[in-house]
């Protein structure tokens, strides 16, 4: 749904010329010195970056999902890592409040992450329990007034910079599924929290992630979202519902901007006497991210709209996180080919792109979870 087209579209041009003139030309630093400069960062503030989806009312965009997702294509244009910074604020770090936290919740903490002075982080893998998010093992025991966590979460996004984080901790003992999972909101700097150092990614160089530890951390029980116990892991999979079809959005402007690179490369580059890109051989590769473009593109808009219109979209997020995912894997790989020597080399974009997207097919669940969400809805929604 789209509330306001000439408001949008003001929005998306402000957002194209900020990732054209100040985000693509700091990539390379990024990637080396593994930090996003300060003097970004501000603009990403003043931009509304940090609540392009959080609502009006609590100092955000207030975007629908159709609108946040032609922003994400746009923002996504670049590298993924300085989407990532403000990224869990619009998503995983804000959505658990958002969808299921109580008025007071919401009010004490998503303007502050509406406006970027705190970055929200979500706080669900743990090192025994990644895709069997249900198992988790982090406990919270009720103490008093209070709750008392403990546990260990991994590779948890922008822990480094986090000023809250909702947490996914084990309620009900008794119970070891998700039926026994409440979700917490924990601010940074509650004693008993420590973060493990950085990890050593693959890529995605300026996006930080590390352990977060709870060691005997006493949390008000007035943290748990929405104020009831054993709700916490169906909170934690609505949000990714939405986390799902972001991050779908974001693979396709990522692949938009390696097939436009790639495109450019086949046109300049000469062999045998001509632009590689009038070989037949690398217009296969061009004409086949194009047409997948257009497919996942079209899927998430399709998504989103659905989502607008109050429909519950689990399998269409997944659908869509599975196919578009996959597909810029797919764009990344054809863009190196295409690059041939000089995609292998670091001199250009096309080598970081490709070990930058490879995280999609993993993270916010597994392509083989996508594939067993899609097959069980079907299988339950055939049998109702
Ligand atoms: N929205 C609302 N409720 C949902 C839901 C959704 N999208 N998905 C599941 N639920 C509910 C179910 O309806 C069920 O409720 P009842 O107990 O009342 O019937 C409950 O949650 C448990 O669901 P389910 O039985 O499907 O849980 P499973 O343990 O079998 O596993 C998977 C579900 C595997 C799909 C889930 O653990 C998952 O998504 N894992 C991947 C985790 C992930 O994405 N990690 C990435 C880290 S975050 S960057």
């Amino acid at each position: 749904m789209i509330r306001d087209q000439e408001t949008l579209n003001i929005l998306l041009a402000s957002i194209r010329r900020f990732v054209r003139e100040q985000l693509v030309p700091h990539e390379q630093q990024v990637a080396e010195t593994d930090e996003i400069p300060p003097a970004l960062v501000a603009q990403m503030r003043e931009l509304g970056l940090f609540g392009l989806s959080i609502p009006e009312q609590y100092g955000g965009l207030g975007l629908t999902m159709e609108e946040e997702v032609l922003a994400a294509f746009e923002i996504a244009r670049t590298s993924p890592a300085f989407r990532s910074l403000f990224g869990t604020n619009n998503g995983i770090g804000s959505q658990g409040i958002l969808i299921d936290g109580t008025e007071e919740q919401k009010n004490a903490w998503l303007p502050r992450m509406a406006s970027g002075e705190i970055v929200g982080s979500f706080a669900l893998t743990e090192p025994g329990y990644g895709s069997d998010a249900g198992s988790l093992t982090t406990s919270a025991v009720r103490d008093g007034d209070h709750y008392i966590i403990n546990g260990t979460k991994r590779y948890i996004t922008n822990a480094p910079e986090a000023g809250v984080f909702t947490v996914m901790a084990r309620t009900d003992a008794t119970r070891k599924g998700p039926g026994g999972v409440s979700a917490f909101i924990v601010e940074r700097g509650t004693p008993g929290i420590s973060l493990g150092k950085k990890d050593r990614k693959m890529g995605q160089q300026g996006a930080h992630t590390c352990d977060v530890i709870f060691e005997n951390c006493r949390v008000p029980a007035s943290c748990i979202i929405g104020g009831k116990e054993g709700q916490g892991f169906k909170t934690a999979m609505k949000v990714l519902d939405k986390g799902r079809l972001h991050i779908s959005a974001i693979c396709v402007g990522v692949a938009e901007r390696m097939l436009e690179d790639a495109l450019r490369y086949a046109m300049e580059r000469q062999q045998f006497g001509q632009p590689i890109a009038e070989f037949q051989l690398i217009q296969a590769m061009l004409a086949d991210s194009k047409a997948e473009i257009y497919a996942a593109r079209s899927m998430v808009l399709d998504a989103a709209r659905r989502r607008d219109n109050g429909e519950d979209i689990p399998t269409e997020a997944s659908c869509c996180k599975l196919f578009a995912s996959e597909m810029c894997g797919r764009v990344a790989d054809r863009s190196v080919q295409i690059h041939g020597g000089a995609g292998y080399v670091s001199d250009y974009a096309a080598e970081r792109f490709y070990r930058d997207v490879r995280l999609f097919r993993i993270y916010e669940g597994t392509s083989q979870i996508q594939q067993l969400v899609i097959a069980r809805n079907m299988i339950k929604a055939a049998g109702a």
